[in-house]
């Protein structure tokens, strides 16, 4: 059936649809099963996705015509399709009237993710209204609450040197603790591993306590605060609650050291905003483990990564992981840095709208995944400023002088891409640095060619 004159209004001008302030605007990168008429397969979508199905029904009044969602723009030799969906159209808390975006996320690429005249549909970009984006909670801290607690300027902190507590899974709580303490003498925050938590081998409540200790300890030793992200993603809120509790007040004094960590895609809306609302002190952590199934170019349905990073900031995400952009081990290129900046400025530029943010807190972008200090210097030309949060595990944990190393190599690295020295020529006198030349050797060839010969270093 052809809904397009209802679901369909290509007369519509983007311009007057944000100027009236009523719509949330979609744009999907959509094929129709072939055969199917562009139009009417958007129209259907659209139906799909706010107030139709795939038939007329008799209870339609014109009050539920009003709130259709209409395609108001395709170009069918791109696979573009624009949809701008009704702001009454989504869900509201009853408890306090605020937006959630598990309503965003089952209208927009809900059933329309799976209907049989539609191949593929997969969001390549939204814009919020002001009057829905107020609704929303945004962020409470990011990394300036950080750098407050480092001592640091609460503007332009620079780099927080971090890791991760490697292997992945398998060390048991003293072992675990005393990984965090080695890399707390050079480095400032350390970060669970997406699936570390309870595991019989390392029950959370002891792991938690050795690692307060070794928190305290570090302190003392470096005479320099030091800060903890703890996984306390679960499938039971009350499990999270009691994680969070328990950490806060194992912690202590140093319960603002810190950040909750939630594996955000596979914990959903809720496992984030439960954190953000119960937790608000607390700098939230959004791990995105699992988000590939659908970011990835390789996958045509769901959404991209700019999509997932502007609705990680909505939920309120402190910080997420934001992707190497190609200078890391995960898929990713330079221009994703359109990403970090949809997530920390207070207007930016998306892939099809300009998004203003009105004042919402910054989502701090987080750098992880297969970096060391030899990719940091390229990593921070691309992106234009190094105010992020920069985990490294294996660049630390495999450097050859071990974690403490590596973390003052991953710290060199970033003071001489401050001080604009070449990092083979920084390394001659920062033996942690030269570590990280020997311990990366594929890396130091292919983006410092000539390093052996300029730093005296021989073949292995
Ligand atoms: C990195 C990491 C991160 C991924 C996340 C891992 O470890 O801890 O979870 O990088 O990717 O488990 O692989 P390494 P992203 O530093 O040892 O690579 O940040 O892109 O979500
Ligand atoms: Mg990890």
């Amino acid at each position: 059936m052809d809904q397009s004159k209802r679901y369909a209004n290509l007369k519509l001008a983007e311009a007057d649809l944000i100027k009236g302030g009523r719509h949330v605007l979609c744009a999907y990168r959509m094929r129709p099963k072939g055969g199917e008429n562009y139009l009417s397969a958007a129209a259907h979508f659209a139906a799909e996705s706010s107030t139709g199905t795939n038939v007329e029904v008799c209870t339609t009044d014109d009050f539920t015509r009003g709130v259709d969602a209409l395609v108001y723009e395709i170009d069918p030799a791109n696979e573009l399709m624009k949809i701008a969906y009704p702001v009454e159209l989504f869900d509201l808390n009853i408890i306090d009237g605020k937006a959630m975006l598990v309503s965003f996320l089952t209208l927009t690429i809900g059933n329309n993710q799976g209907m049989g005249d539609i191949d593929y549909a997969k969001m390549q970009d939204f814009y919020v209204p002001p009057a829905y984006l107020k609704l929303f909670d945004g962020p409470s801290v990011n990394i300036s609450d950080m750098w407050r607690v480092l001592g640091r300027p609460l503007v332009d902190g620079g780099m927080i040197v971090g890791t991760i507590i490697k292997p992945k899974l398998g060390l048991r709580p003293q072992p675990f603790a005393s990984a965090c303490y080695d890399f707390w003498l050079g480095g400032d925050f350390i970060k669970n591993d997406e699936p570390q938590g309870n595991q019989v081998f390392a029950p959370l409540k002891e792991t938690i306590r050795l690692v307060a200790d070794a928190m305290k300890r570090a302190q003392d030793k470096t005479g320099q605060a030091k800060l903890f992200s703890a996984n306390i993603t679960a499938d039971d809120p009350q499990e999270m609650l009691a994680r969070g509790h328990y950490i806060l007040e194992t912690f202590g004094s140093d319960a603002s050291h810190v950040a909750f960590l939630v594996d955000g895609f596979v914990g959903g809306p809720t496992a984030v905003t439960l954190a953000r609302r119960n937790f608000p002190n607390q700098f939230l952590h959004y791990h995105r483990a699992g988000h590939g199934m659908v970011t990835s170019n390789q996958s045509m349905r769901g959404y991209n990564v700019l999509v997932h990073m502007k609705m990680a900031r909505l939920q309120g995400a402190s910080g997420i992981h934001t992707g190497t952009m190609g200078y890391g081990k995960m898929e990713g290129k330079p221009e994703d840095r359109i990403v970090a900046y949809m997530l920390e400025n207070d207007a930016a530029d998306g892939l099809y709208y300009r998004q203003e943010w009105l004042g919402m807190k910054a989502c701090t972008p987080i750098i992880s995944g297969g970096m060391n200090a030899l990719r940091l210097p390229g990593f921070f030309d691309n992106l234009g400023h190094s105010n992020i949060i920069q985990t490294s595990g294996g660049g630390a944990f495999g450097h050859k002088g071990g974690p403490i190393a590596g973390a003052l190599s991953l710290r060199q690295a970033h003071e001489a891409w401050q001080a604009k020295v070449n990092l083979v020529d920084y390394a001659r006198s920062h033996l942690e640095l030269l570590g990280a030349f020997e311990s990366f050797p594929e890396d130091a060839d292919r983006i410092y060619p000539g390093w052996r010969a300029a730093l005296k270093v021989k073949a292995a």
